[in-house]
C-alpha cells in the first residue's frame, strides 16, 4: 500500500543514520488476522474516531523501527527543559520519577502504516513537566529533542490531552533501548514519527521548529484521521 515511501525511508534512514533498518518493514511485522481487523475497522473510540485511521493496518506487537539509539542509561540520563521558560531545569532519571507516575493505554500509529492498540506506557504526564519548567507563554511549541539531532514538535495545545507522555516503561517493563529507552514521547493521536525516541530535551518556543521528518517531506501536524502523512 505505502511500500515505495516505505522503502524509500529505509533507504534514506540507513543513508541518515549509518543504520540499516532490518525490522517493521513489510511482511516482516505480523500482523492480526484479516477477521479481527475487519472488526477492528468497524470500532468506534469514545469520542466517535475510527479505532483504525484510514490506510492503517493493525499489527500483534511494536515493531522496533530503528533510529540510532542514544547511549544513555538511566544513571547518566539527563532530561533538560529549556527555552521560552521562567525556570528552566535539568531532570535526572530519579528526578523523573519523582513527579506523578501515571499508565497510559492508547493506540499508535506509524505513518508506514502500522498500528498497535492497547499499547500500555508508564511514564510522566508531558503537560506535568513542561508546567515545572514555567512556559512564558500557553500557546508555544514543544520541540523534543533526541540523541543523535532526531527532533520533531509539537504544538503546546496537544499536550493537555492526557495520554501525552514522556515514558520510561512499556507494559510495566522498563522501556527497552530499541523502543526509545531510557526515556521517550508518546503523543497518541499523531502519526509516531511525533514521538520521539532517547528524548534528552525538551525546548519550549514561540514559533514551530519543524524537525527530522517534518523538514523532510512529512506531514507537521501529522493527524492519522485525517490521513496527515505527507508535507502538502
Ligand atoms: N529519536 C528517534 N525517535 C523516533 C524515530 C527515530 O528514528 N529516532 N522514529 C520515529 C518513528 S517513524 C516511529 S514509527 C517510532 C517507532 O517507535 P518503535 O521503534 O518503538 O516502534 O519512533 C519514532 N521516534
Ligand atoms: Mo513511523
Amino acid at each position: 500500500m505505502h511500500h515505495d515511501t516505505r522503502l524509500s525511508r529505509r533507504a534514506f534512514l540507513a543513508a541518515a543514520t549509518g543504520t540499516l533498518i532490518s525490522t517493521g518493514l513489510p511482511g516482516t511485522f505480523v500482523t492480526l488476522a484479516e477477521g479481527a481487523q475487519r472488526a477492528m475497522a468497524a470500532e468506534r473510540r469514545p469520542d466517535g474516531r475510527l479505532r483504525l485511521p484510514p490506510g492503517q493496518t493493525a499489527v500483534e506487537r511494536i515493531p522496533d523501527m530503528g533510529g540510532m539509539p542514544g547511549t544513555a542509561s538511566p544513571v547518566d540520563w539527563r532530561l533538560r527543559i529549556h527555552g521560552e521558560v521562567d525556570r528552566p531545569v535539568t531532570l535526572s532519571f530519579a528526578d523523573l520519577l519523582q513527579f506523578e507516575q501515571v499508565r497510559v493505554t492508547c493506540d499508535v500509529h506509524c505513518v508506514t502504516g502500522w498500528t498497535l492498540l492497547d499499547s500500555v506506557w508508564n511514564g510522566v504526564r508531558l503537560a506535568t513537566l513542561v508546567e515545572h519548567a514555567r512556559p512564558a507563554s500557553a500557546n508555544g511549541f514543544l520541540v523534543l529533542e533526541a540523541a543523535h539531532g532526531y527532533t520533531t514538535s509539537i504544538p503546546m495545545h496537544d499536550i493537555r490531552n492526557a495520554d501525552v507522555l514522556l515514558a520510561h516503561g512499556l507494559y510495566d517493563q522498563p522501556l527497552p533501548k530499541p523502543n526509545g529507552g531510557p526515556v521517550r514521547a508518546v503523543v497518541p493521536d499523531r502519526y509516531f514519527y511525533k514521538s520521539a525516541k532517547w528524548v534528552e530535551g525538551i525546548k519550549i518556543v514561540s514559533n514551530d521548529e519543524p524537525g527530522f521528518w517534518e523538514t523532510r517531506g512529512y506531514s507537521n501536524s501529522a493527524d492519522p484521521w485525517k490521513e496527515e502523512r505527507y508535507r502538502k
